[in-house]
């Protein structure tokens, strides 16, 4: 059985020859145009980026390697006792295009359970935070403080060859995923639950399993496996959403995986990006406030015709490449479906039937170009629904989640000797010049 290190080894060299070959033969090819919209509209539709492991289709949704979400489910091994793919296997998929076996599974379980505890120092930063620091704001000091032992940095300062960044990026970005549970828990246990002990890491379990454990929700096998599909889902969604294109960019520089997805970290932190579950709670119970016990169809889509009339957007539908429902919300949809305790919960009920109503409304409003629900709509409401209801705290096991993308996107940017990102800029006038002359 090959380890994670080796099974990439092996890899390798045979795509740094494509790429080679690829900018050697095809080097001038033109793959497109640039539009002046382009430019002015935040390089929506511009395909300019490298990235293997997953391809966002606006219709169709996220596949990863080619393989969709339910795929995923039926192929990726679970952890002991659970049915929802582990976060270490969807890892595994995304670095290295191959369905893990399940004993390859464990080992990188183990391994990711054994680098999990953090340095003491790391541990005192945290706990010196004052609790109204917002929990992403802790995060990201917590992953970028981890960088004082990056081997990384370390081999860099020593001088290592191009040929050895990325087996050192792929130390850090391990030690980086075993780590976010226990940076993640100790925010959670700090700001909300002060008095908690938290558990020691369990050799045992899956990382999610862990995390769970460490947020005080072991005992619940329902949440902890709700957290392991939340979490592979959530891992990568193409190359160029903000978090993943922010760790992408600031890697190029060959700053260490640390401090590049500290950077991701906030950006995932905007309410247009991974704050965006947390709103939707927000929301979704000031009109749970607003309606009363008897929700009927008419009463939400007054409440979601309020939110626009008042100049804001609704949380959770819409997307920059999506064109059609999520396909990583059926997921979490399903997932609820199978259970009649969360099909009976009210603030679920009221979920779905915002998500029957919604997309007609936002047709009617006739601005966004997907009125669908994304991922956000639902994912926090079922963390509601098991008592985990401190919503400013969800955007960090968002976090934990999309570690798992970029950690693959800096080892594979390195393994391929991807230059420096340094996209070149315009300015109005020069664009006013360039369209007179057209
Ligand atoms: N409610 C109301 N209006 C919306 C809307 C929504 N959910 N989604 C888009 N619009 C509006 C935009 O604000 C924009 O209005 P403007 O012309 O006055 O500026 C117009 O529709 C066109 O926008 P778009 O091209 O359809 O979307 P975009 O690519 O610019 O933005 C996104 C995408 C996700 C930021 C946007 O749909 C949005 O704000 N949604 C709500 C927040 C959300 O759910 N974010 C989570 C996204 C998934 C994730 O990253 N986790």
């Amino acid at each position: 059985t090959k380890t994670l290190k080796e099974t990439l080894q092996d890899i390798i060299p045979a795509k740094q020859e494509q790429l080679k070959r690829l900018k050697a033969e095809h080097g001038q090819t033109v793959v497109g145009d640039v539009k002046v919209e382009n430019i002015v509209g935040g390089m929506r539709g511009l395909k300019a980026m490298l990235w293997d492991a997953s391809v966002l289709d606006p219709d169709e949704g996220i596949r990863f390697h080619g393989l969709t979400i339910p795929d995923c489910q039926a192929s990726l091994p679970s952890a002991p006792g659970g049915k929802e793919m582990t976060a270490e296997s969807m890892l595994w998929l995304l670095l290295t295009g191959q369905v893990p076996s399940e004993a390859q599974t464990r080992v990188l379980s183990r391994e990711l359970a054994e680098k999990g505890d953090l340095p003491p120092f790391v541990r005192k930063l945290i706990d010196s935070l004052p609790k109204s620091l917002h929990p992403m704001t802790q995060l990201g000091i917590g992953v970028a403080a981890l960088n004082h032992d990056s081997a990384f940095q370390a081999a860099y300062e020593k001088g290592m060859k191009k040929t050895e960044y990325w087996t050192h990026a792929l130390d850090d970005c391990i030690d980086l995923v075993a780590k976010l549970p226990a940076i993640a828990a100790r925010i959670y246990r700090n700001v909300y639950h002060p008095n908690n002990q938290l558990p020691a890491i369990n050799k045992d379990l899956d990382l999610v399993g862990n995390y769970s454990a460490m947020l005080g929700y072991g005992g619940n096998h329902n949440l902890t496996e709700y957290l392991r599909l939340y979490i592979a889902i959530h891992g990568d969604h193409e190359g160029g959403n903000a978090s993943a294109h922010t760790a992408h960019l600031v890697g190029s520089t060959l700053s260490d995986p640390y401090i590049s997805y500290a950077a991701a970290l906030y950006a995932l932190a905007g309410p247009l990006h991974g704050l965006a579950n947390q709103e939707v709670l927000r929301w979704q119970l000031a009109m749970q406030k607003e309606i009363g016990d008897n929700v009927t169809y008419d009463k939400i889509r007054e409440y979601i015709w309020k939110t626009l009339k008042s100049g804001q957007v609704i949380p959770g539908y819409g997307h920059g490449v999506l064109r059609n429902p999520d396909p990583r919300f059926m997921a979490l949809q399903q997932f609820c479906d199978a259970q009649p305790e969360l099909n009976s919960s009210p603030i679920i009920q009221m979920v779905k039937k915002t998500s029957e109503v919604a997309p007609d409304v936002l047709k009617e409003h006739g601005k966004t170009k997907n009125p669908y629900p994304n991922v956000d709509a639902t994912s926090g409401c079922v963390l509601y629904h098991y008592g985990l209801t401190e919503f400013k705290y969800y955007t960090v096991i968002f976090g934990v989640s999309r570690a798992l993308g970029c950690v693959t996107q800096l080892v594979w940017a390195r393994a391929l000797g991807l230059p420096l990102e340094r996209p070149k800029s315009y300015s109005i006038d020069a664009l006013q010049k360039l369209a007179k002359k057209d």
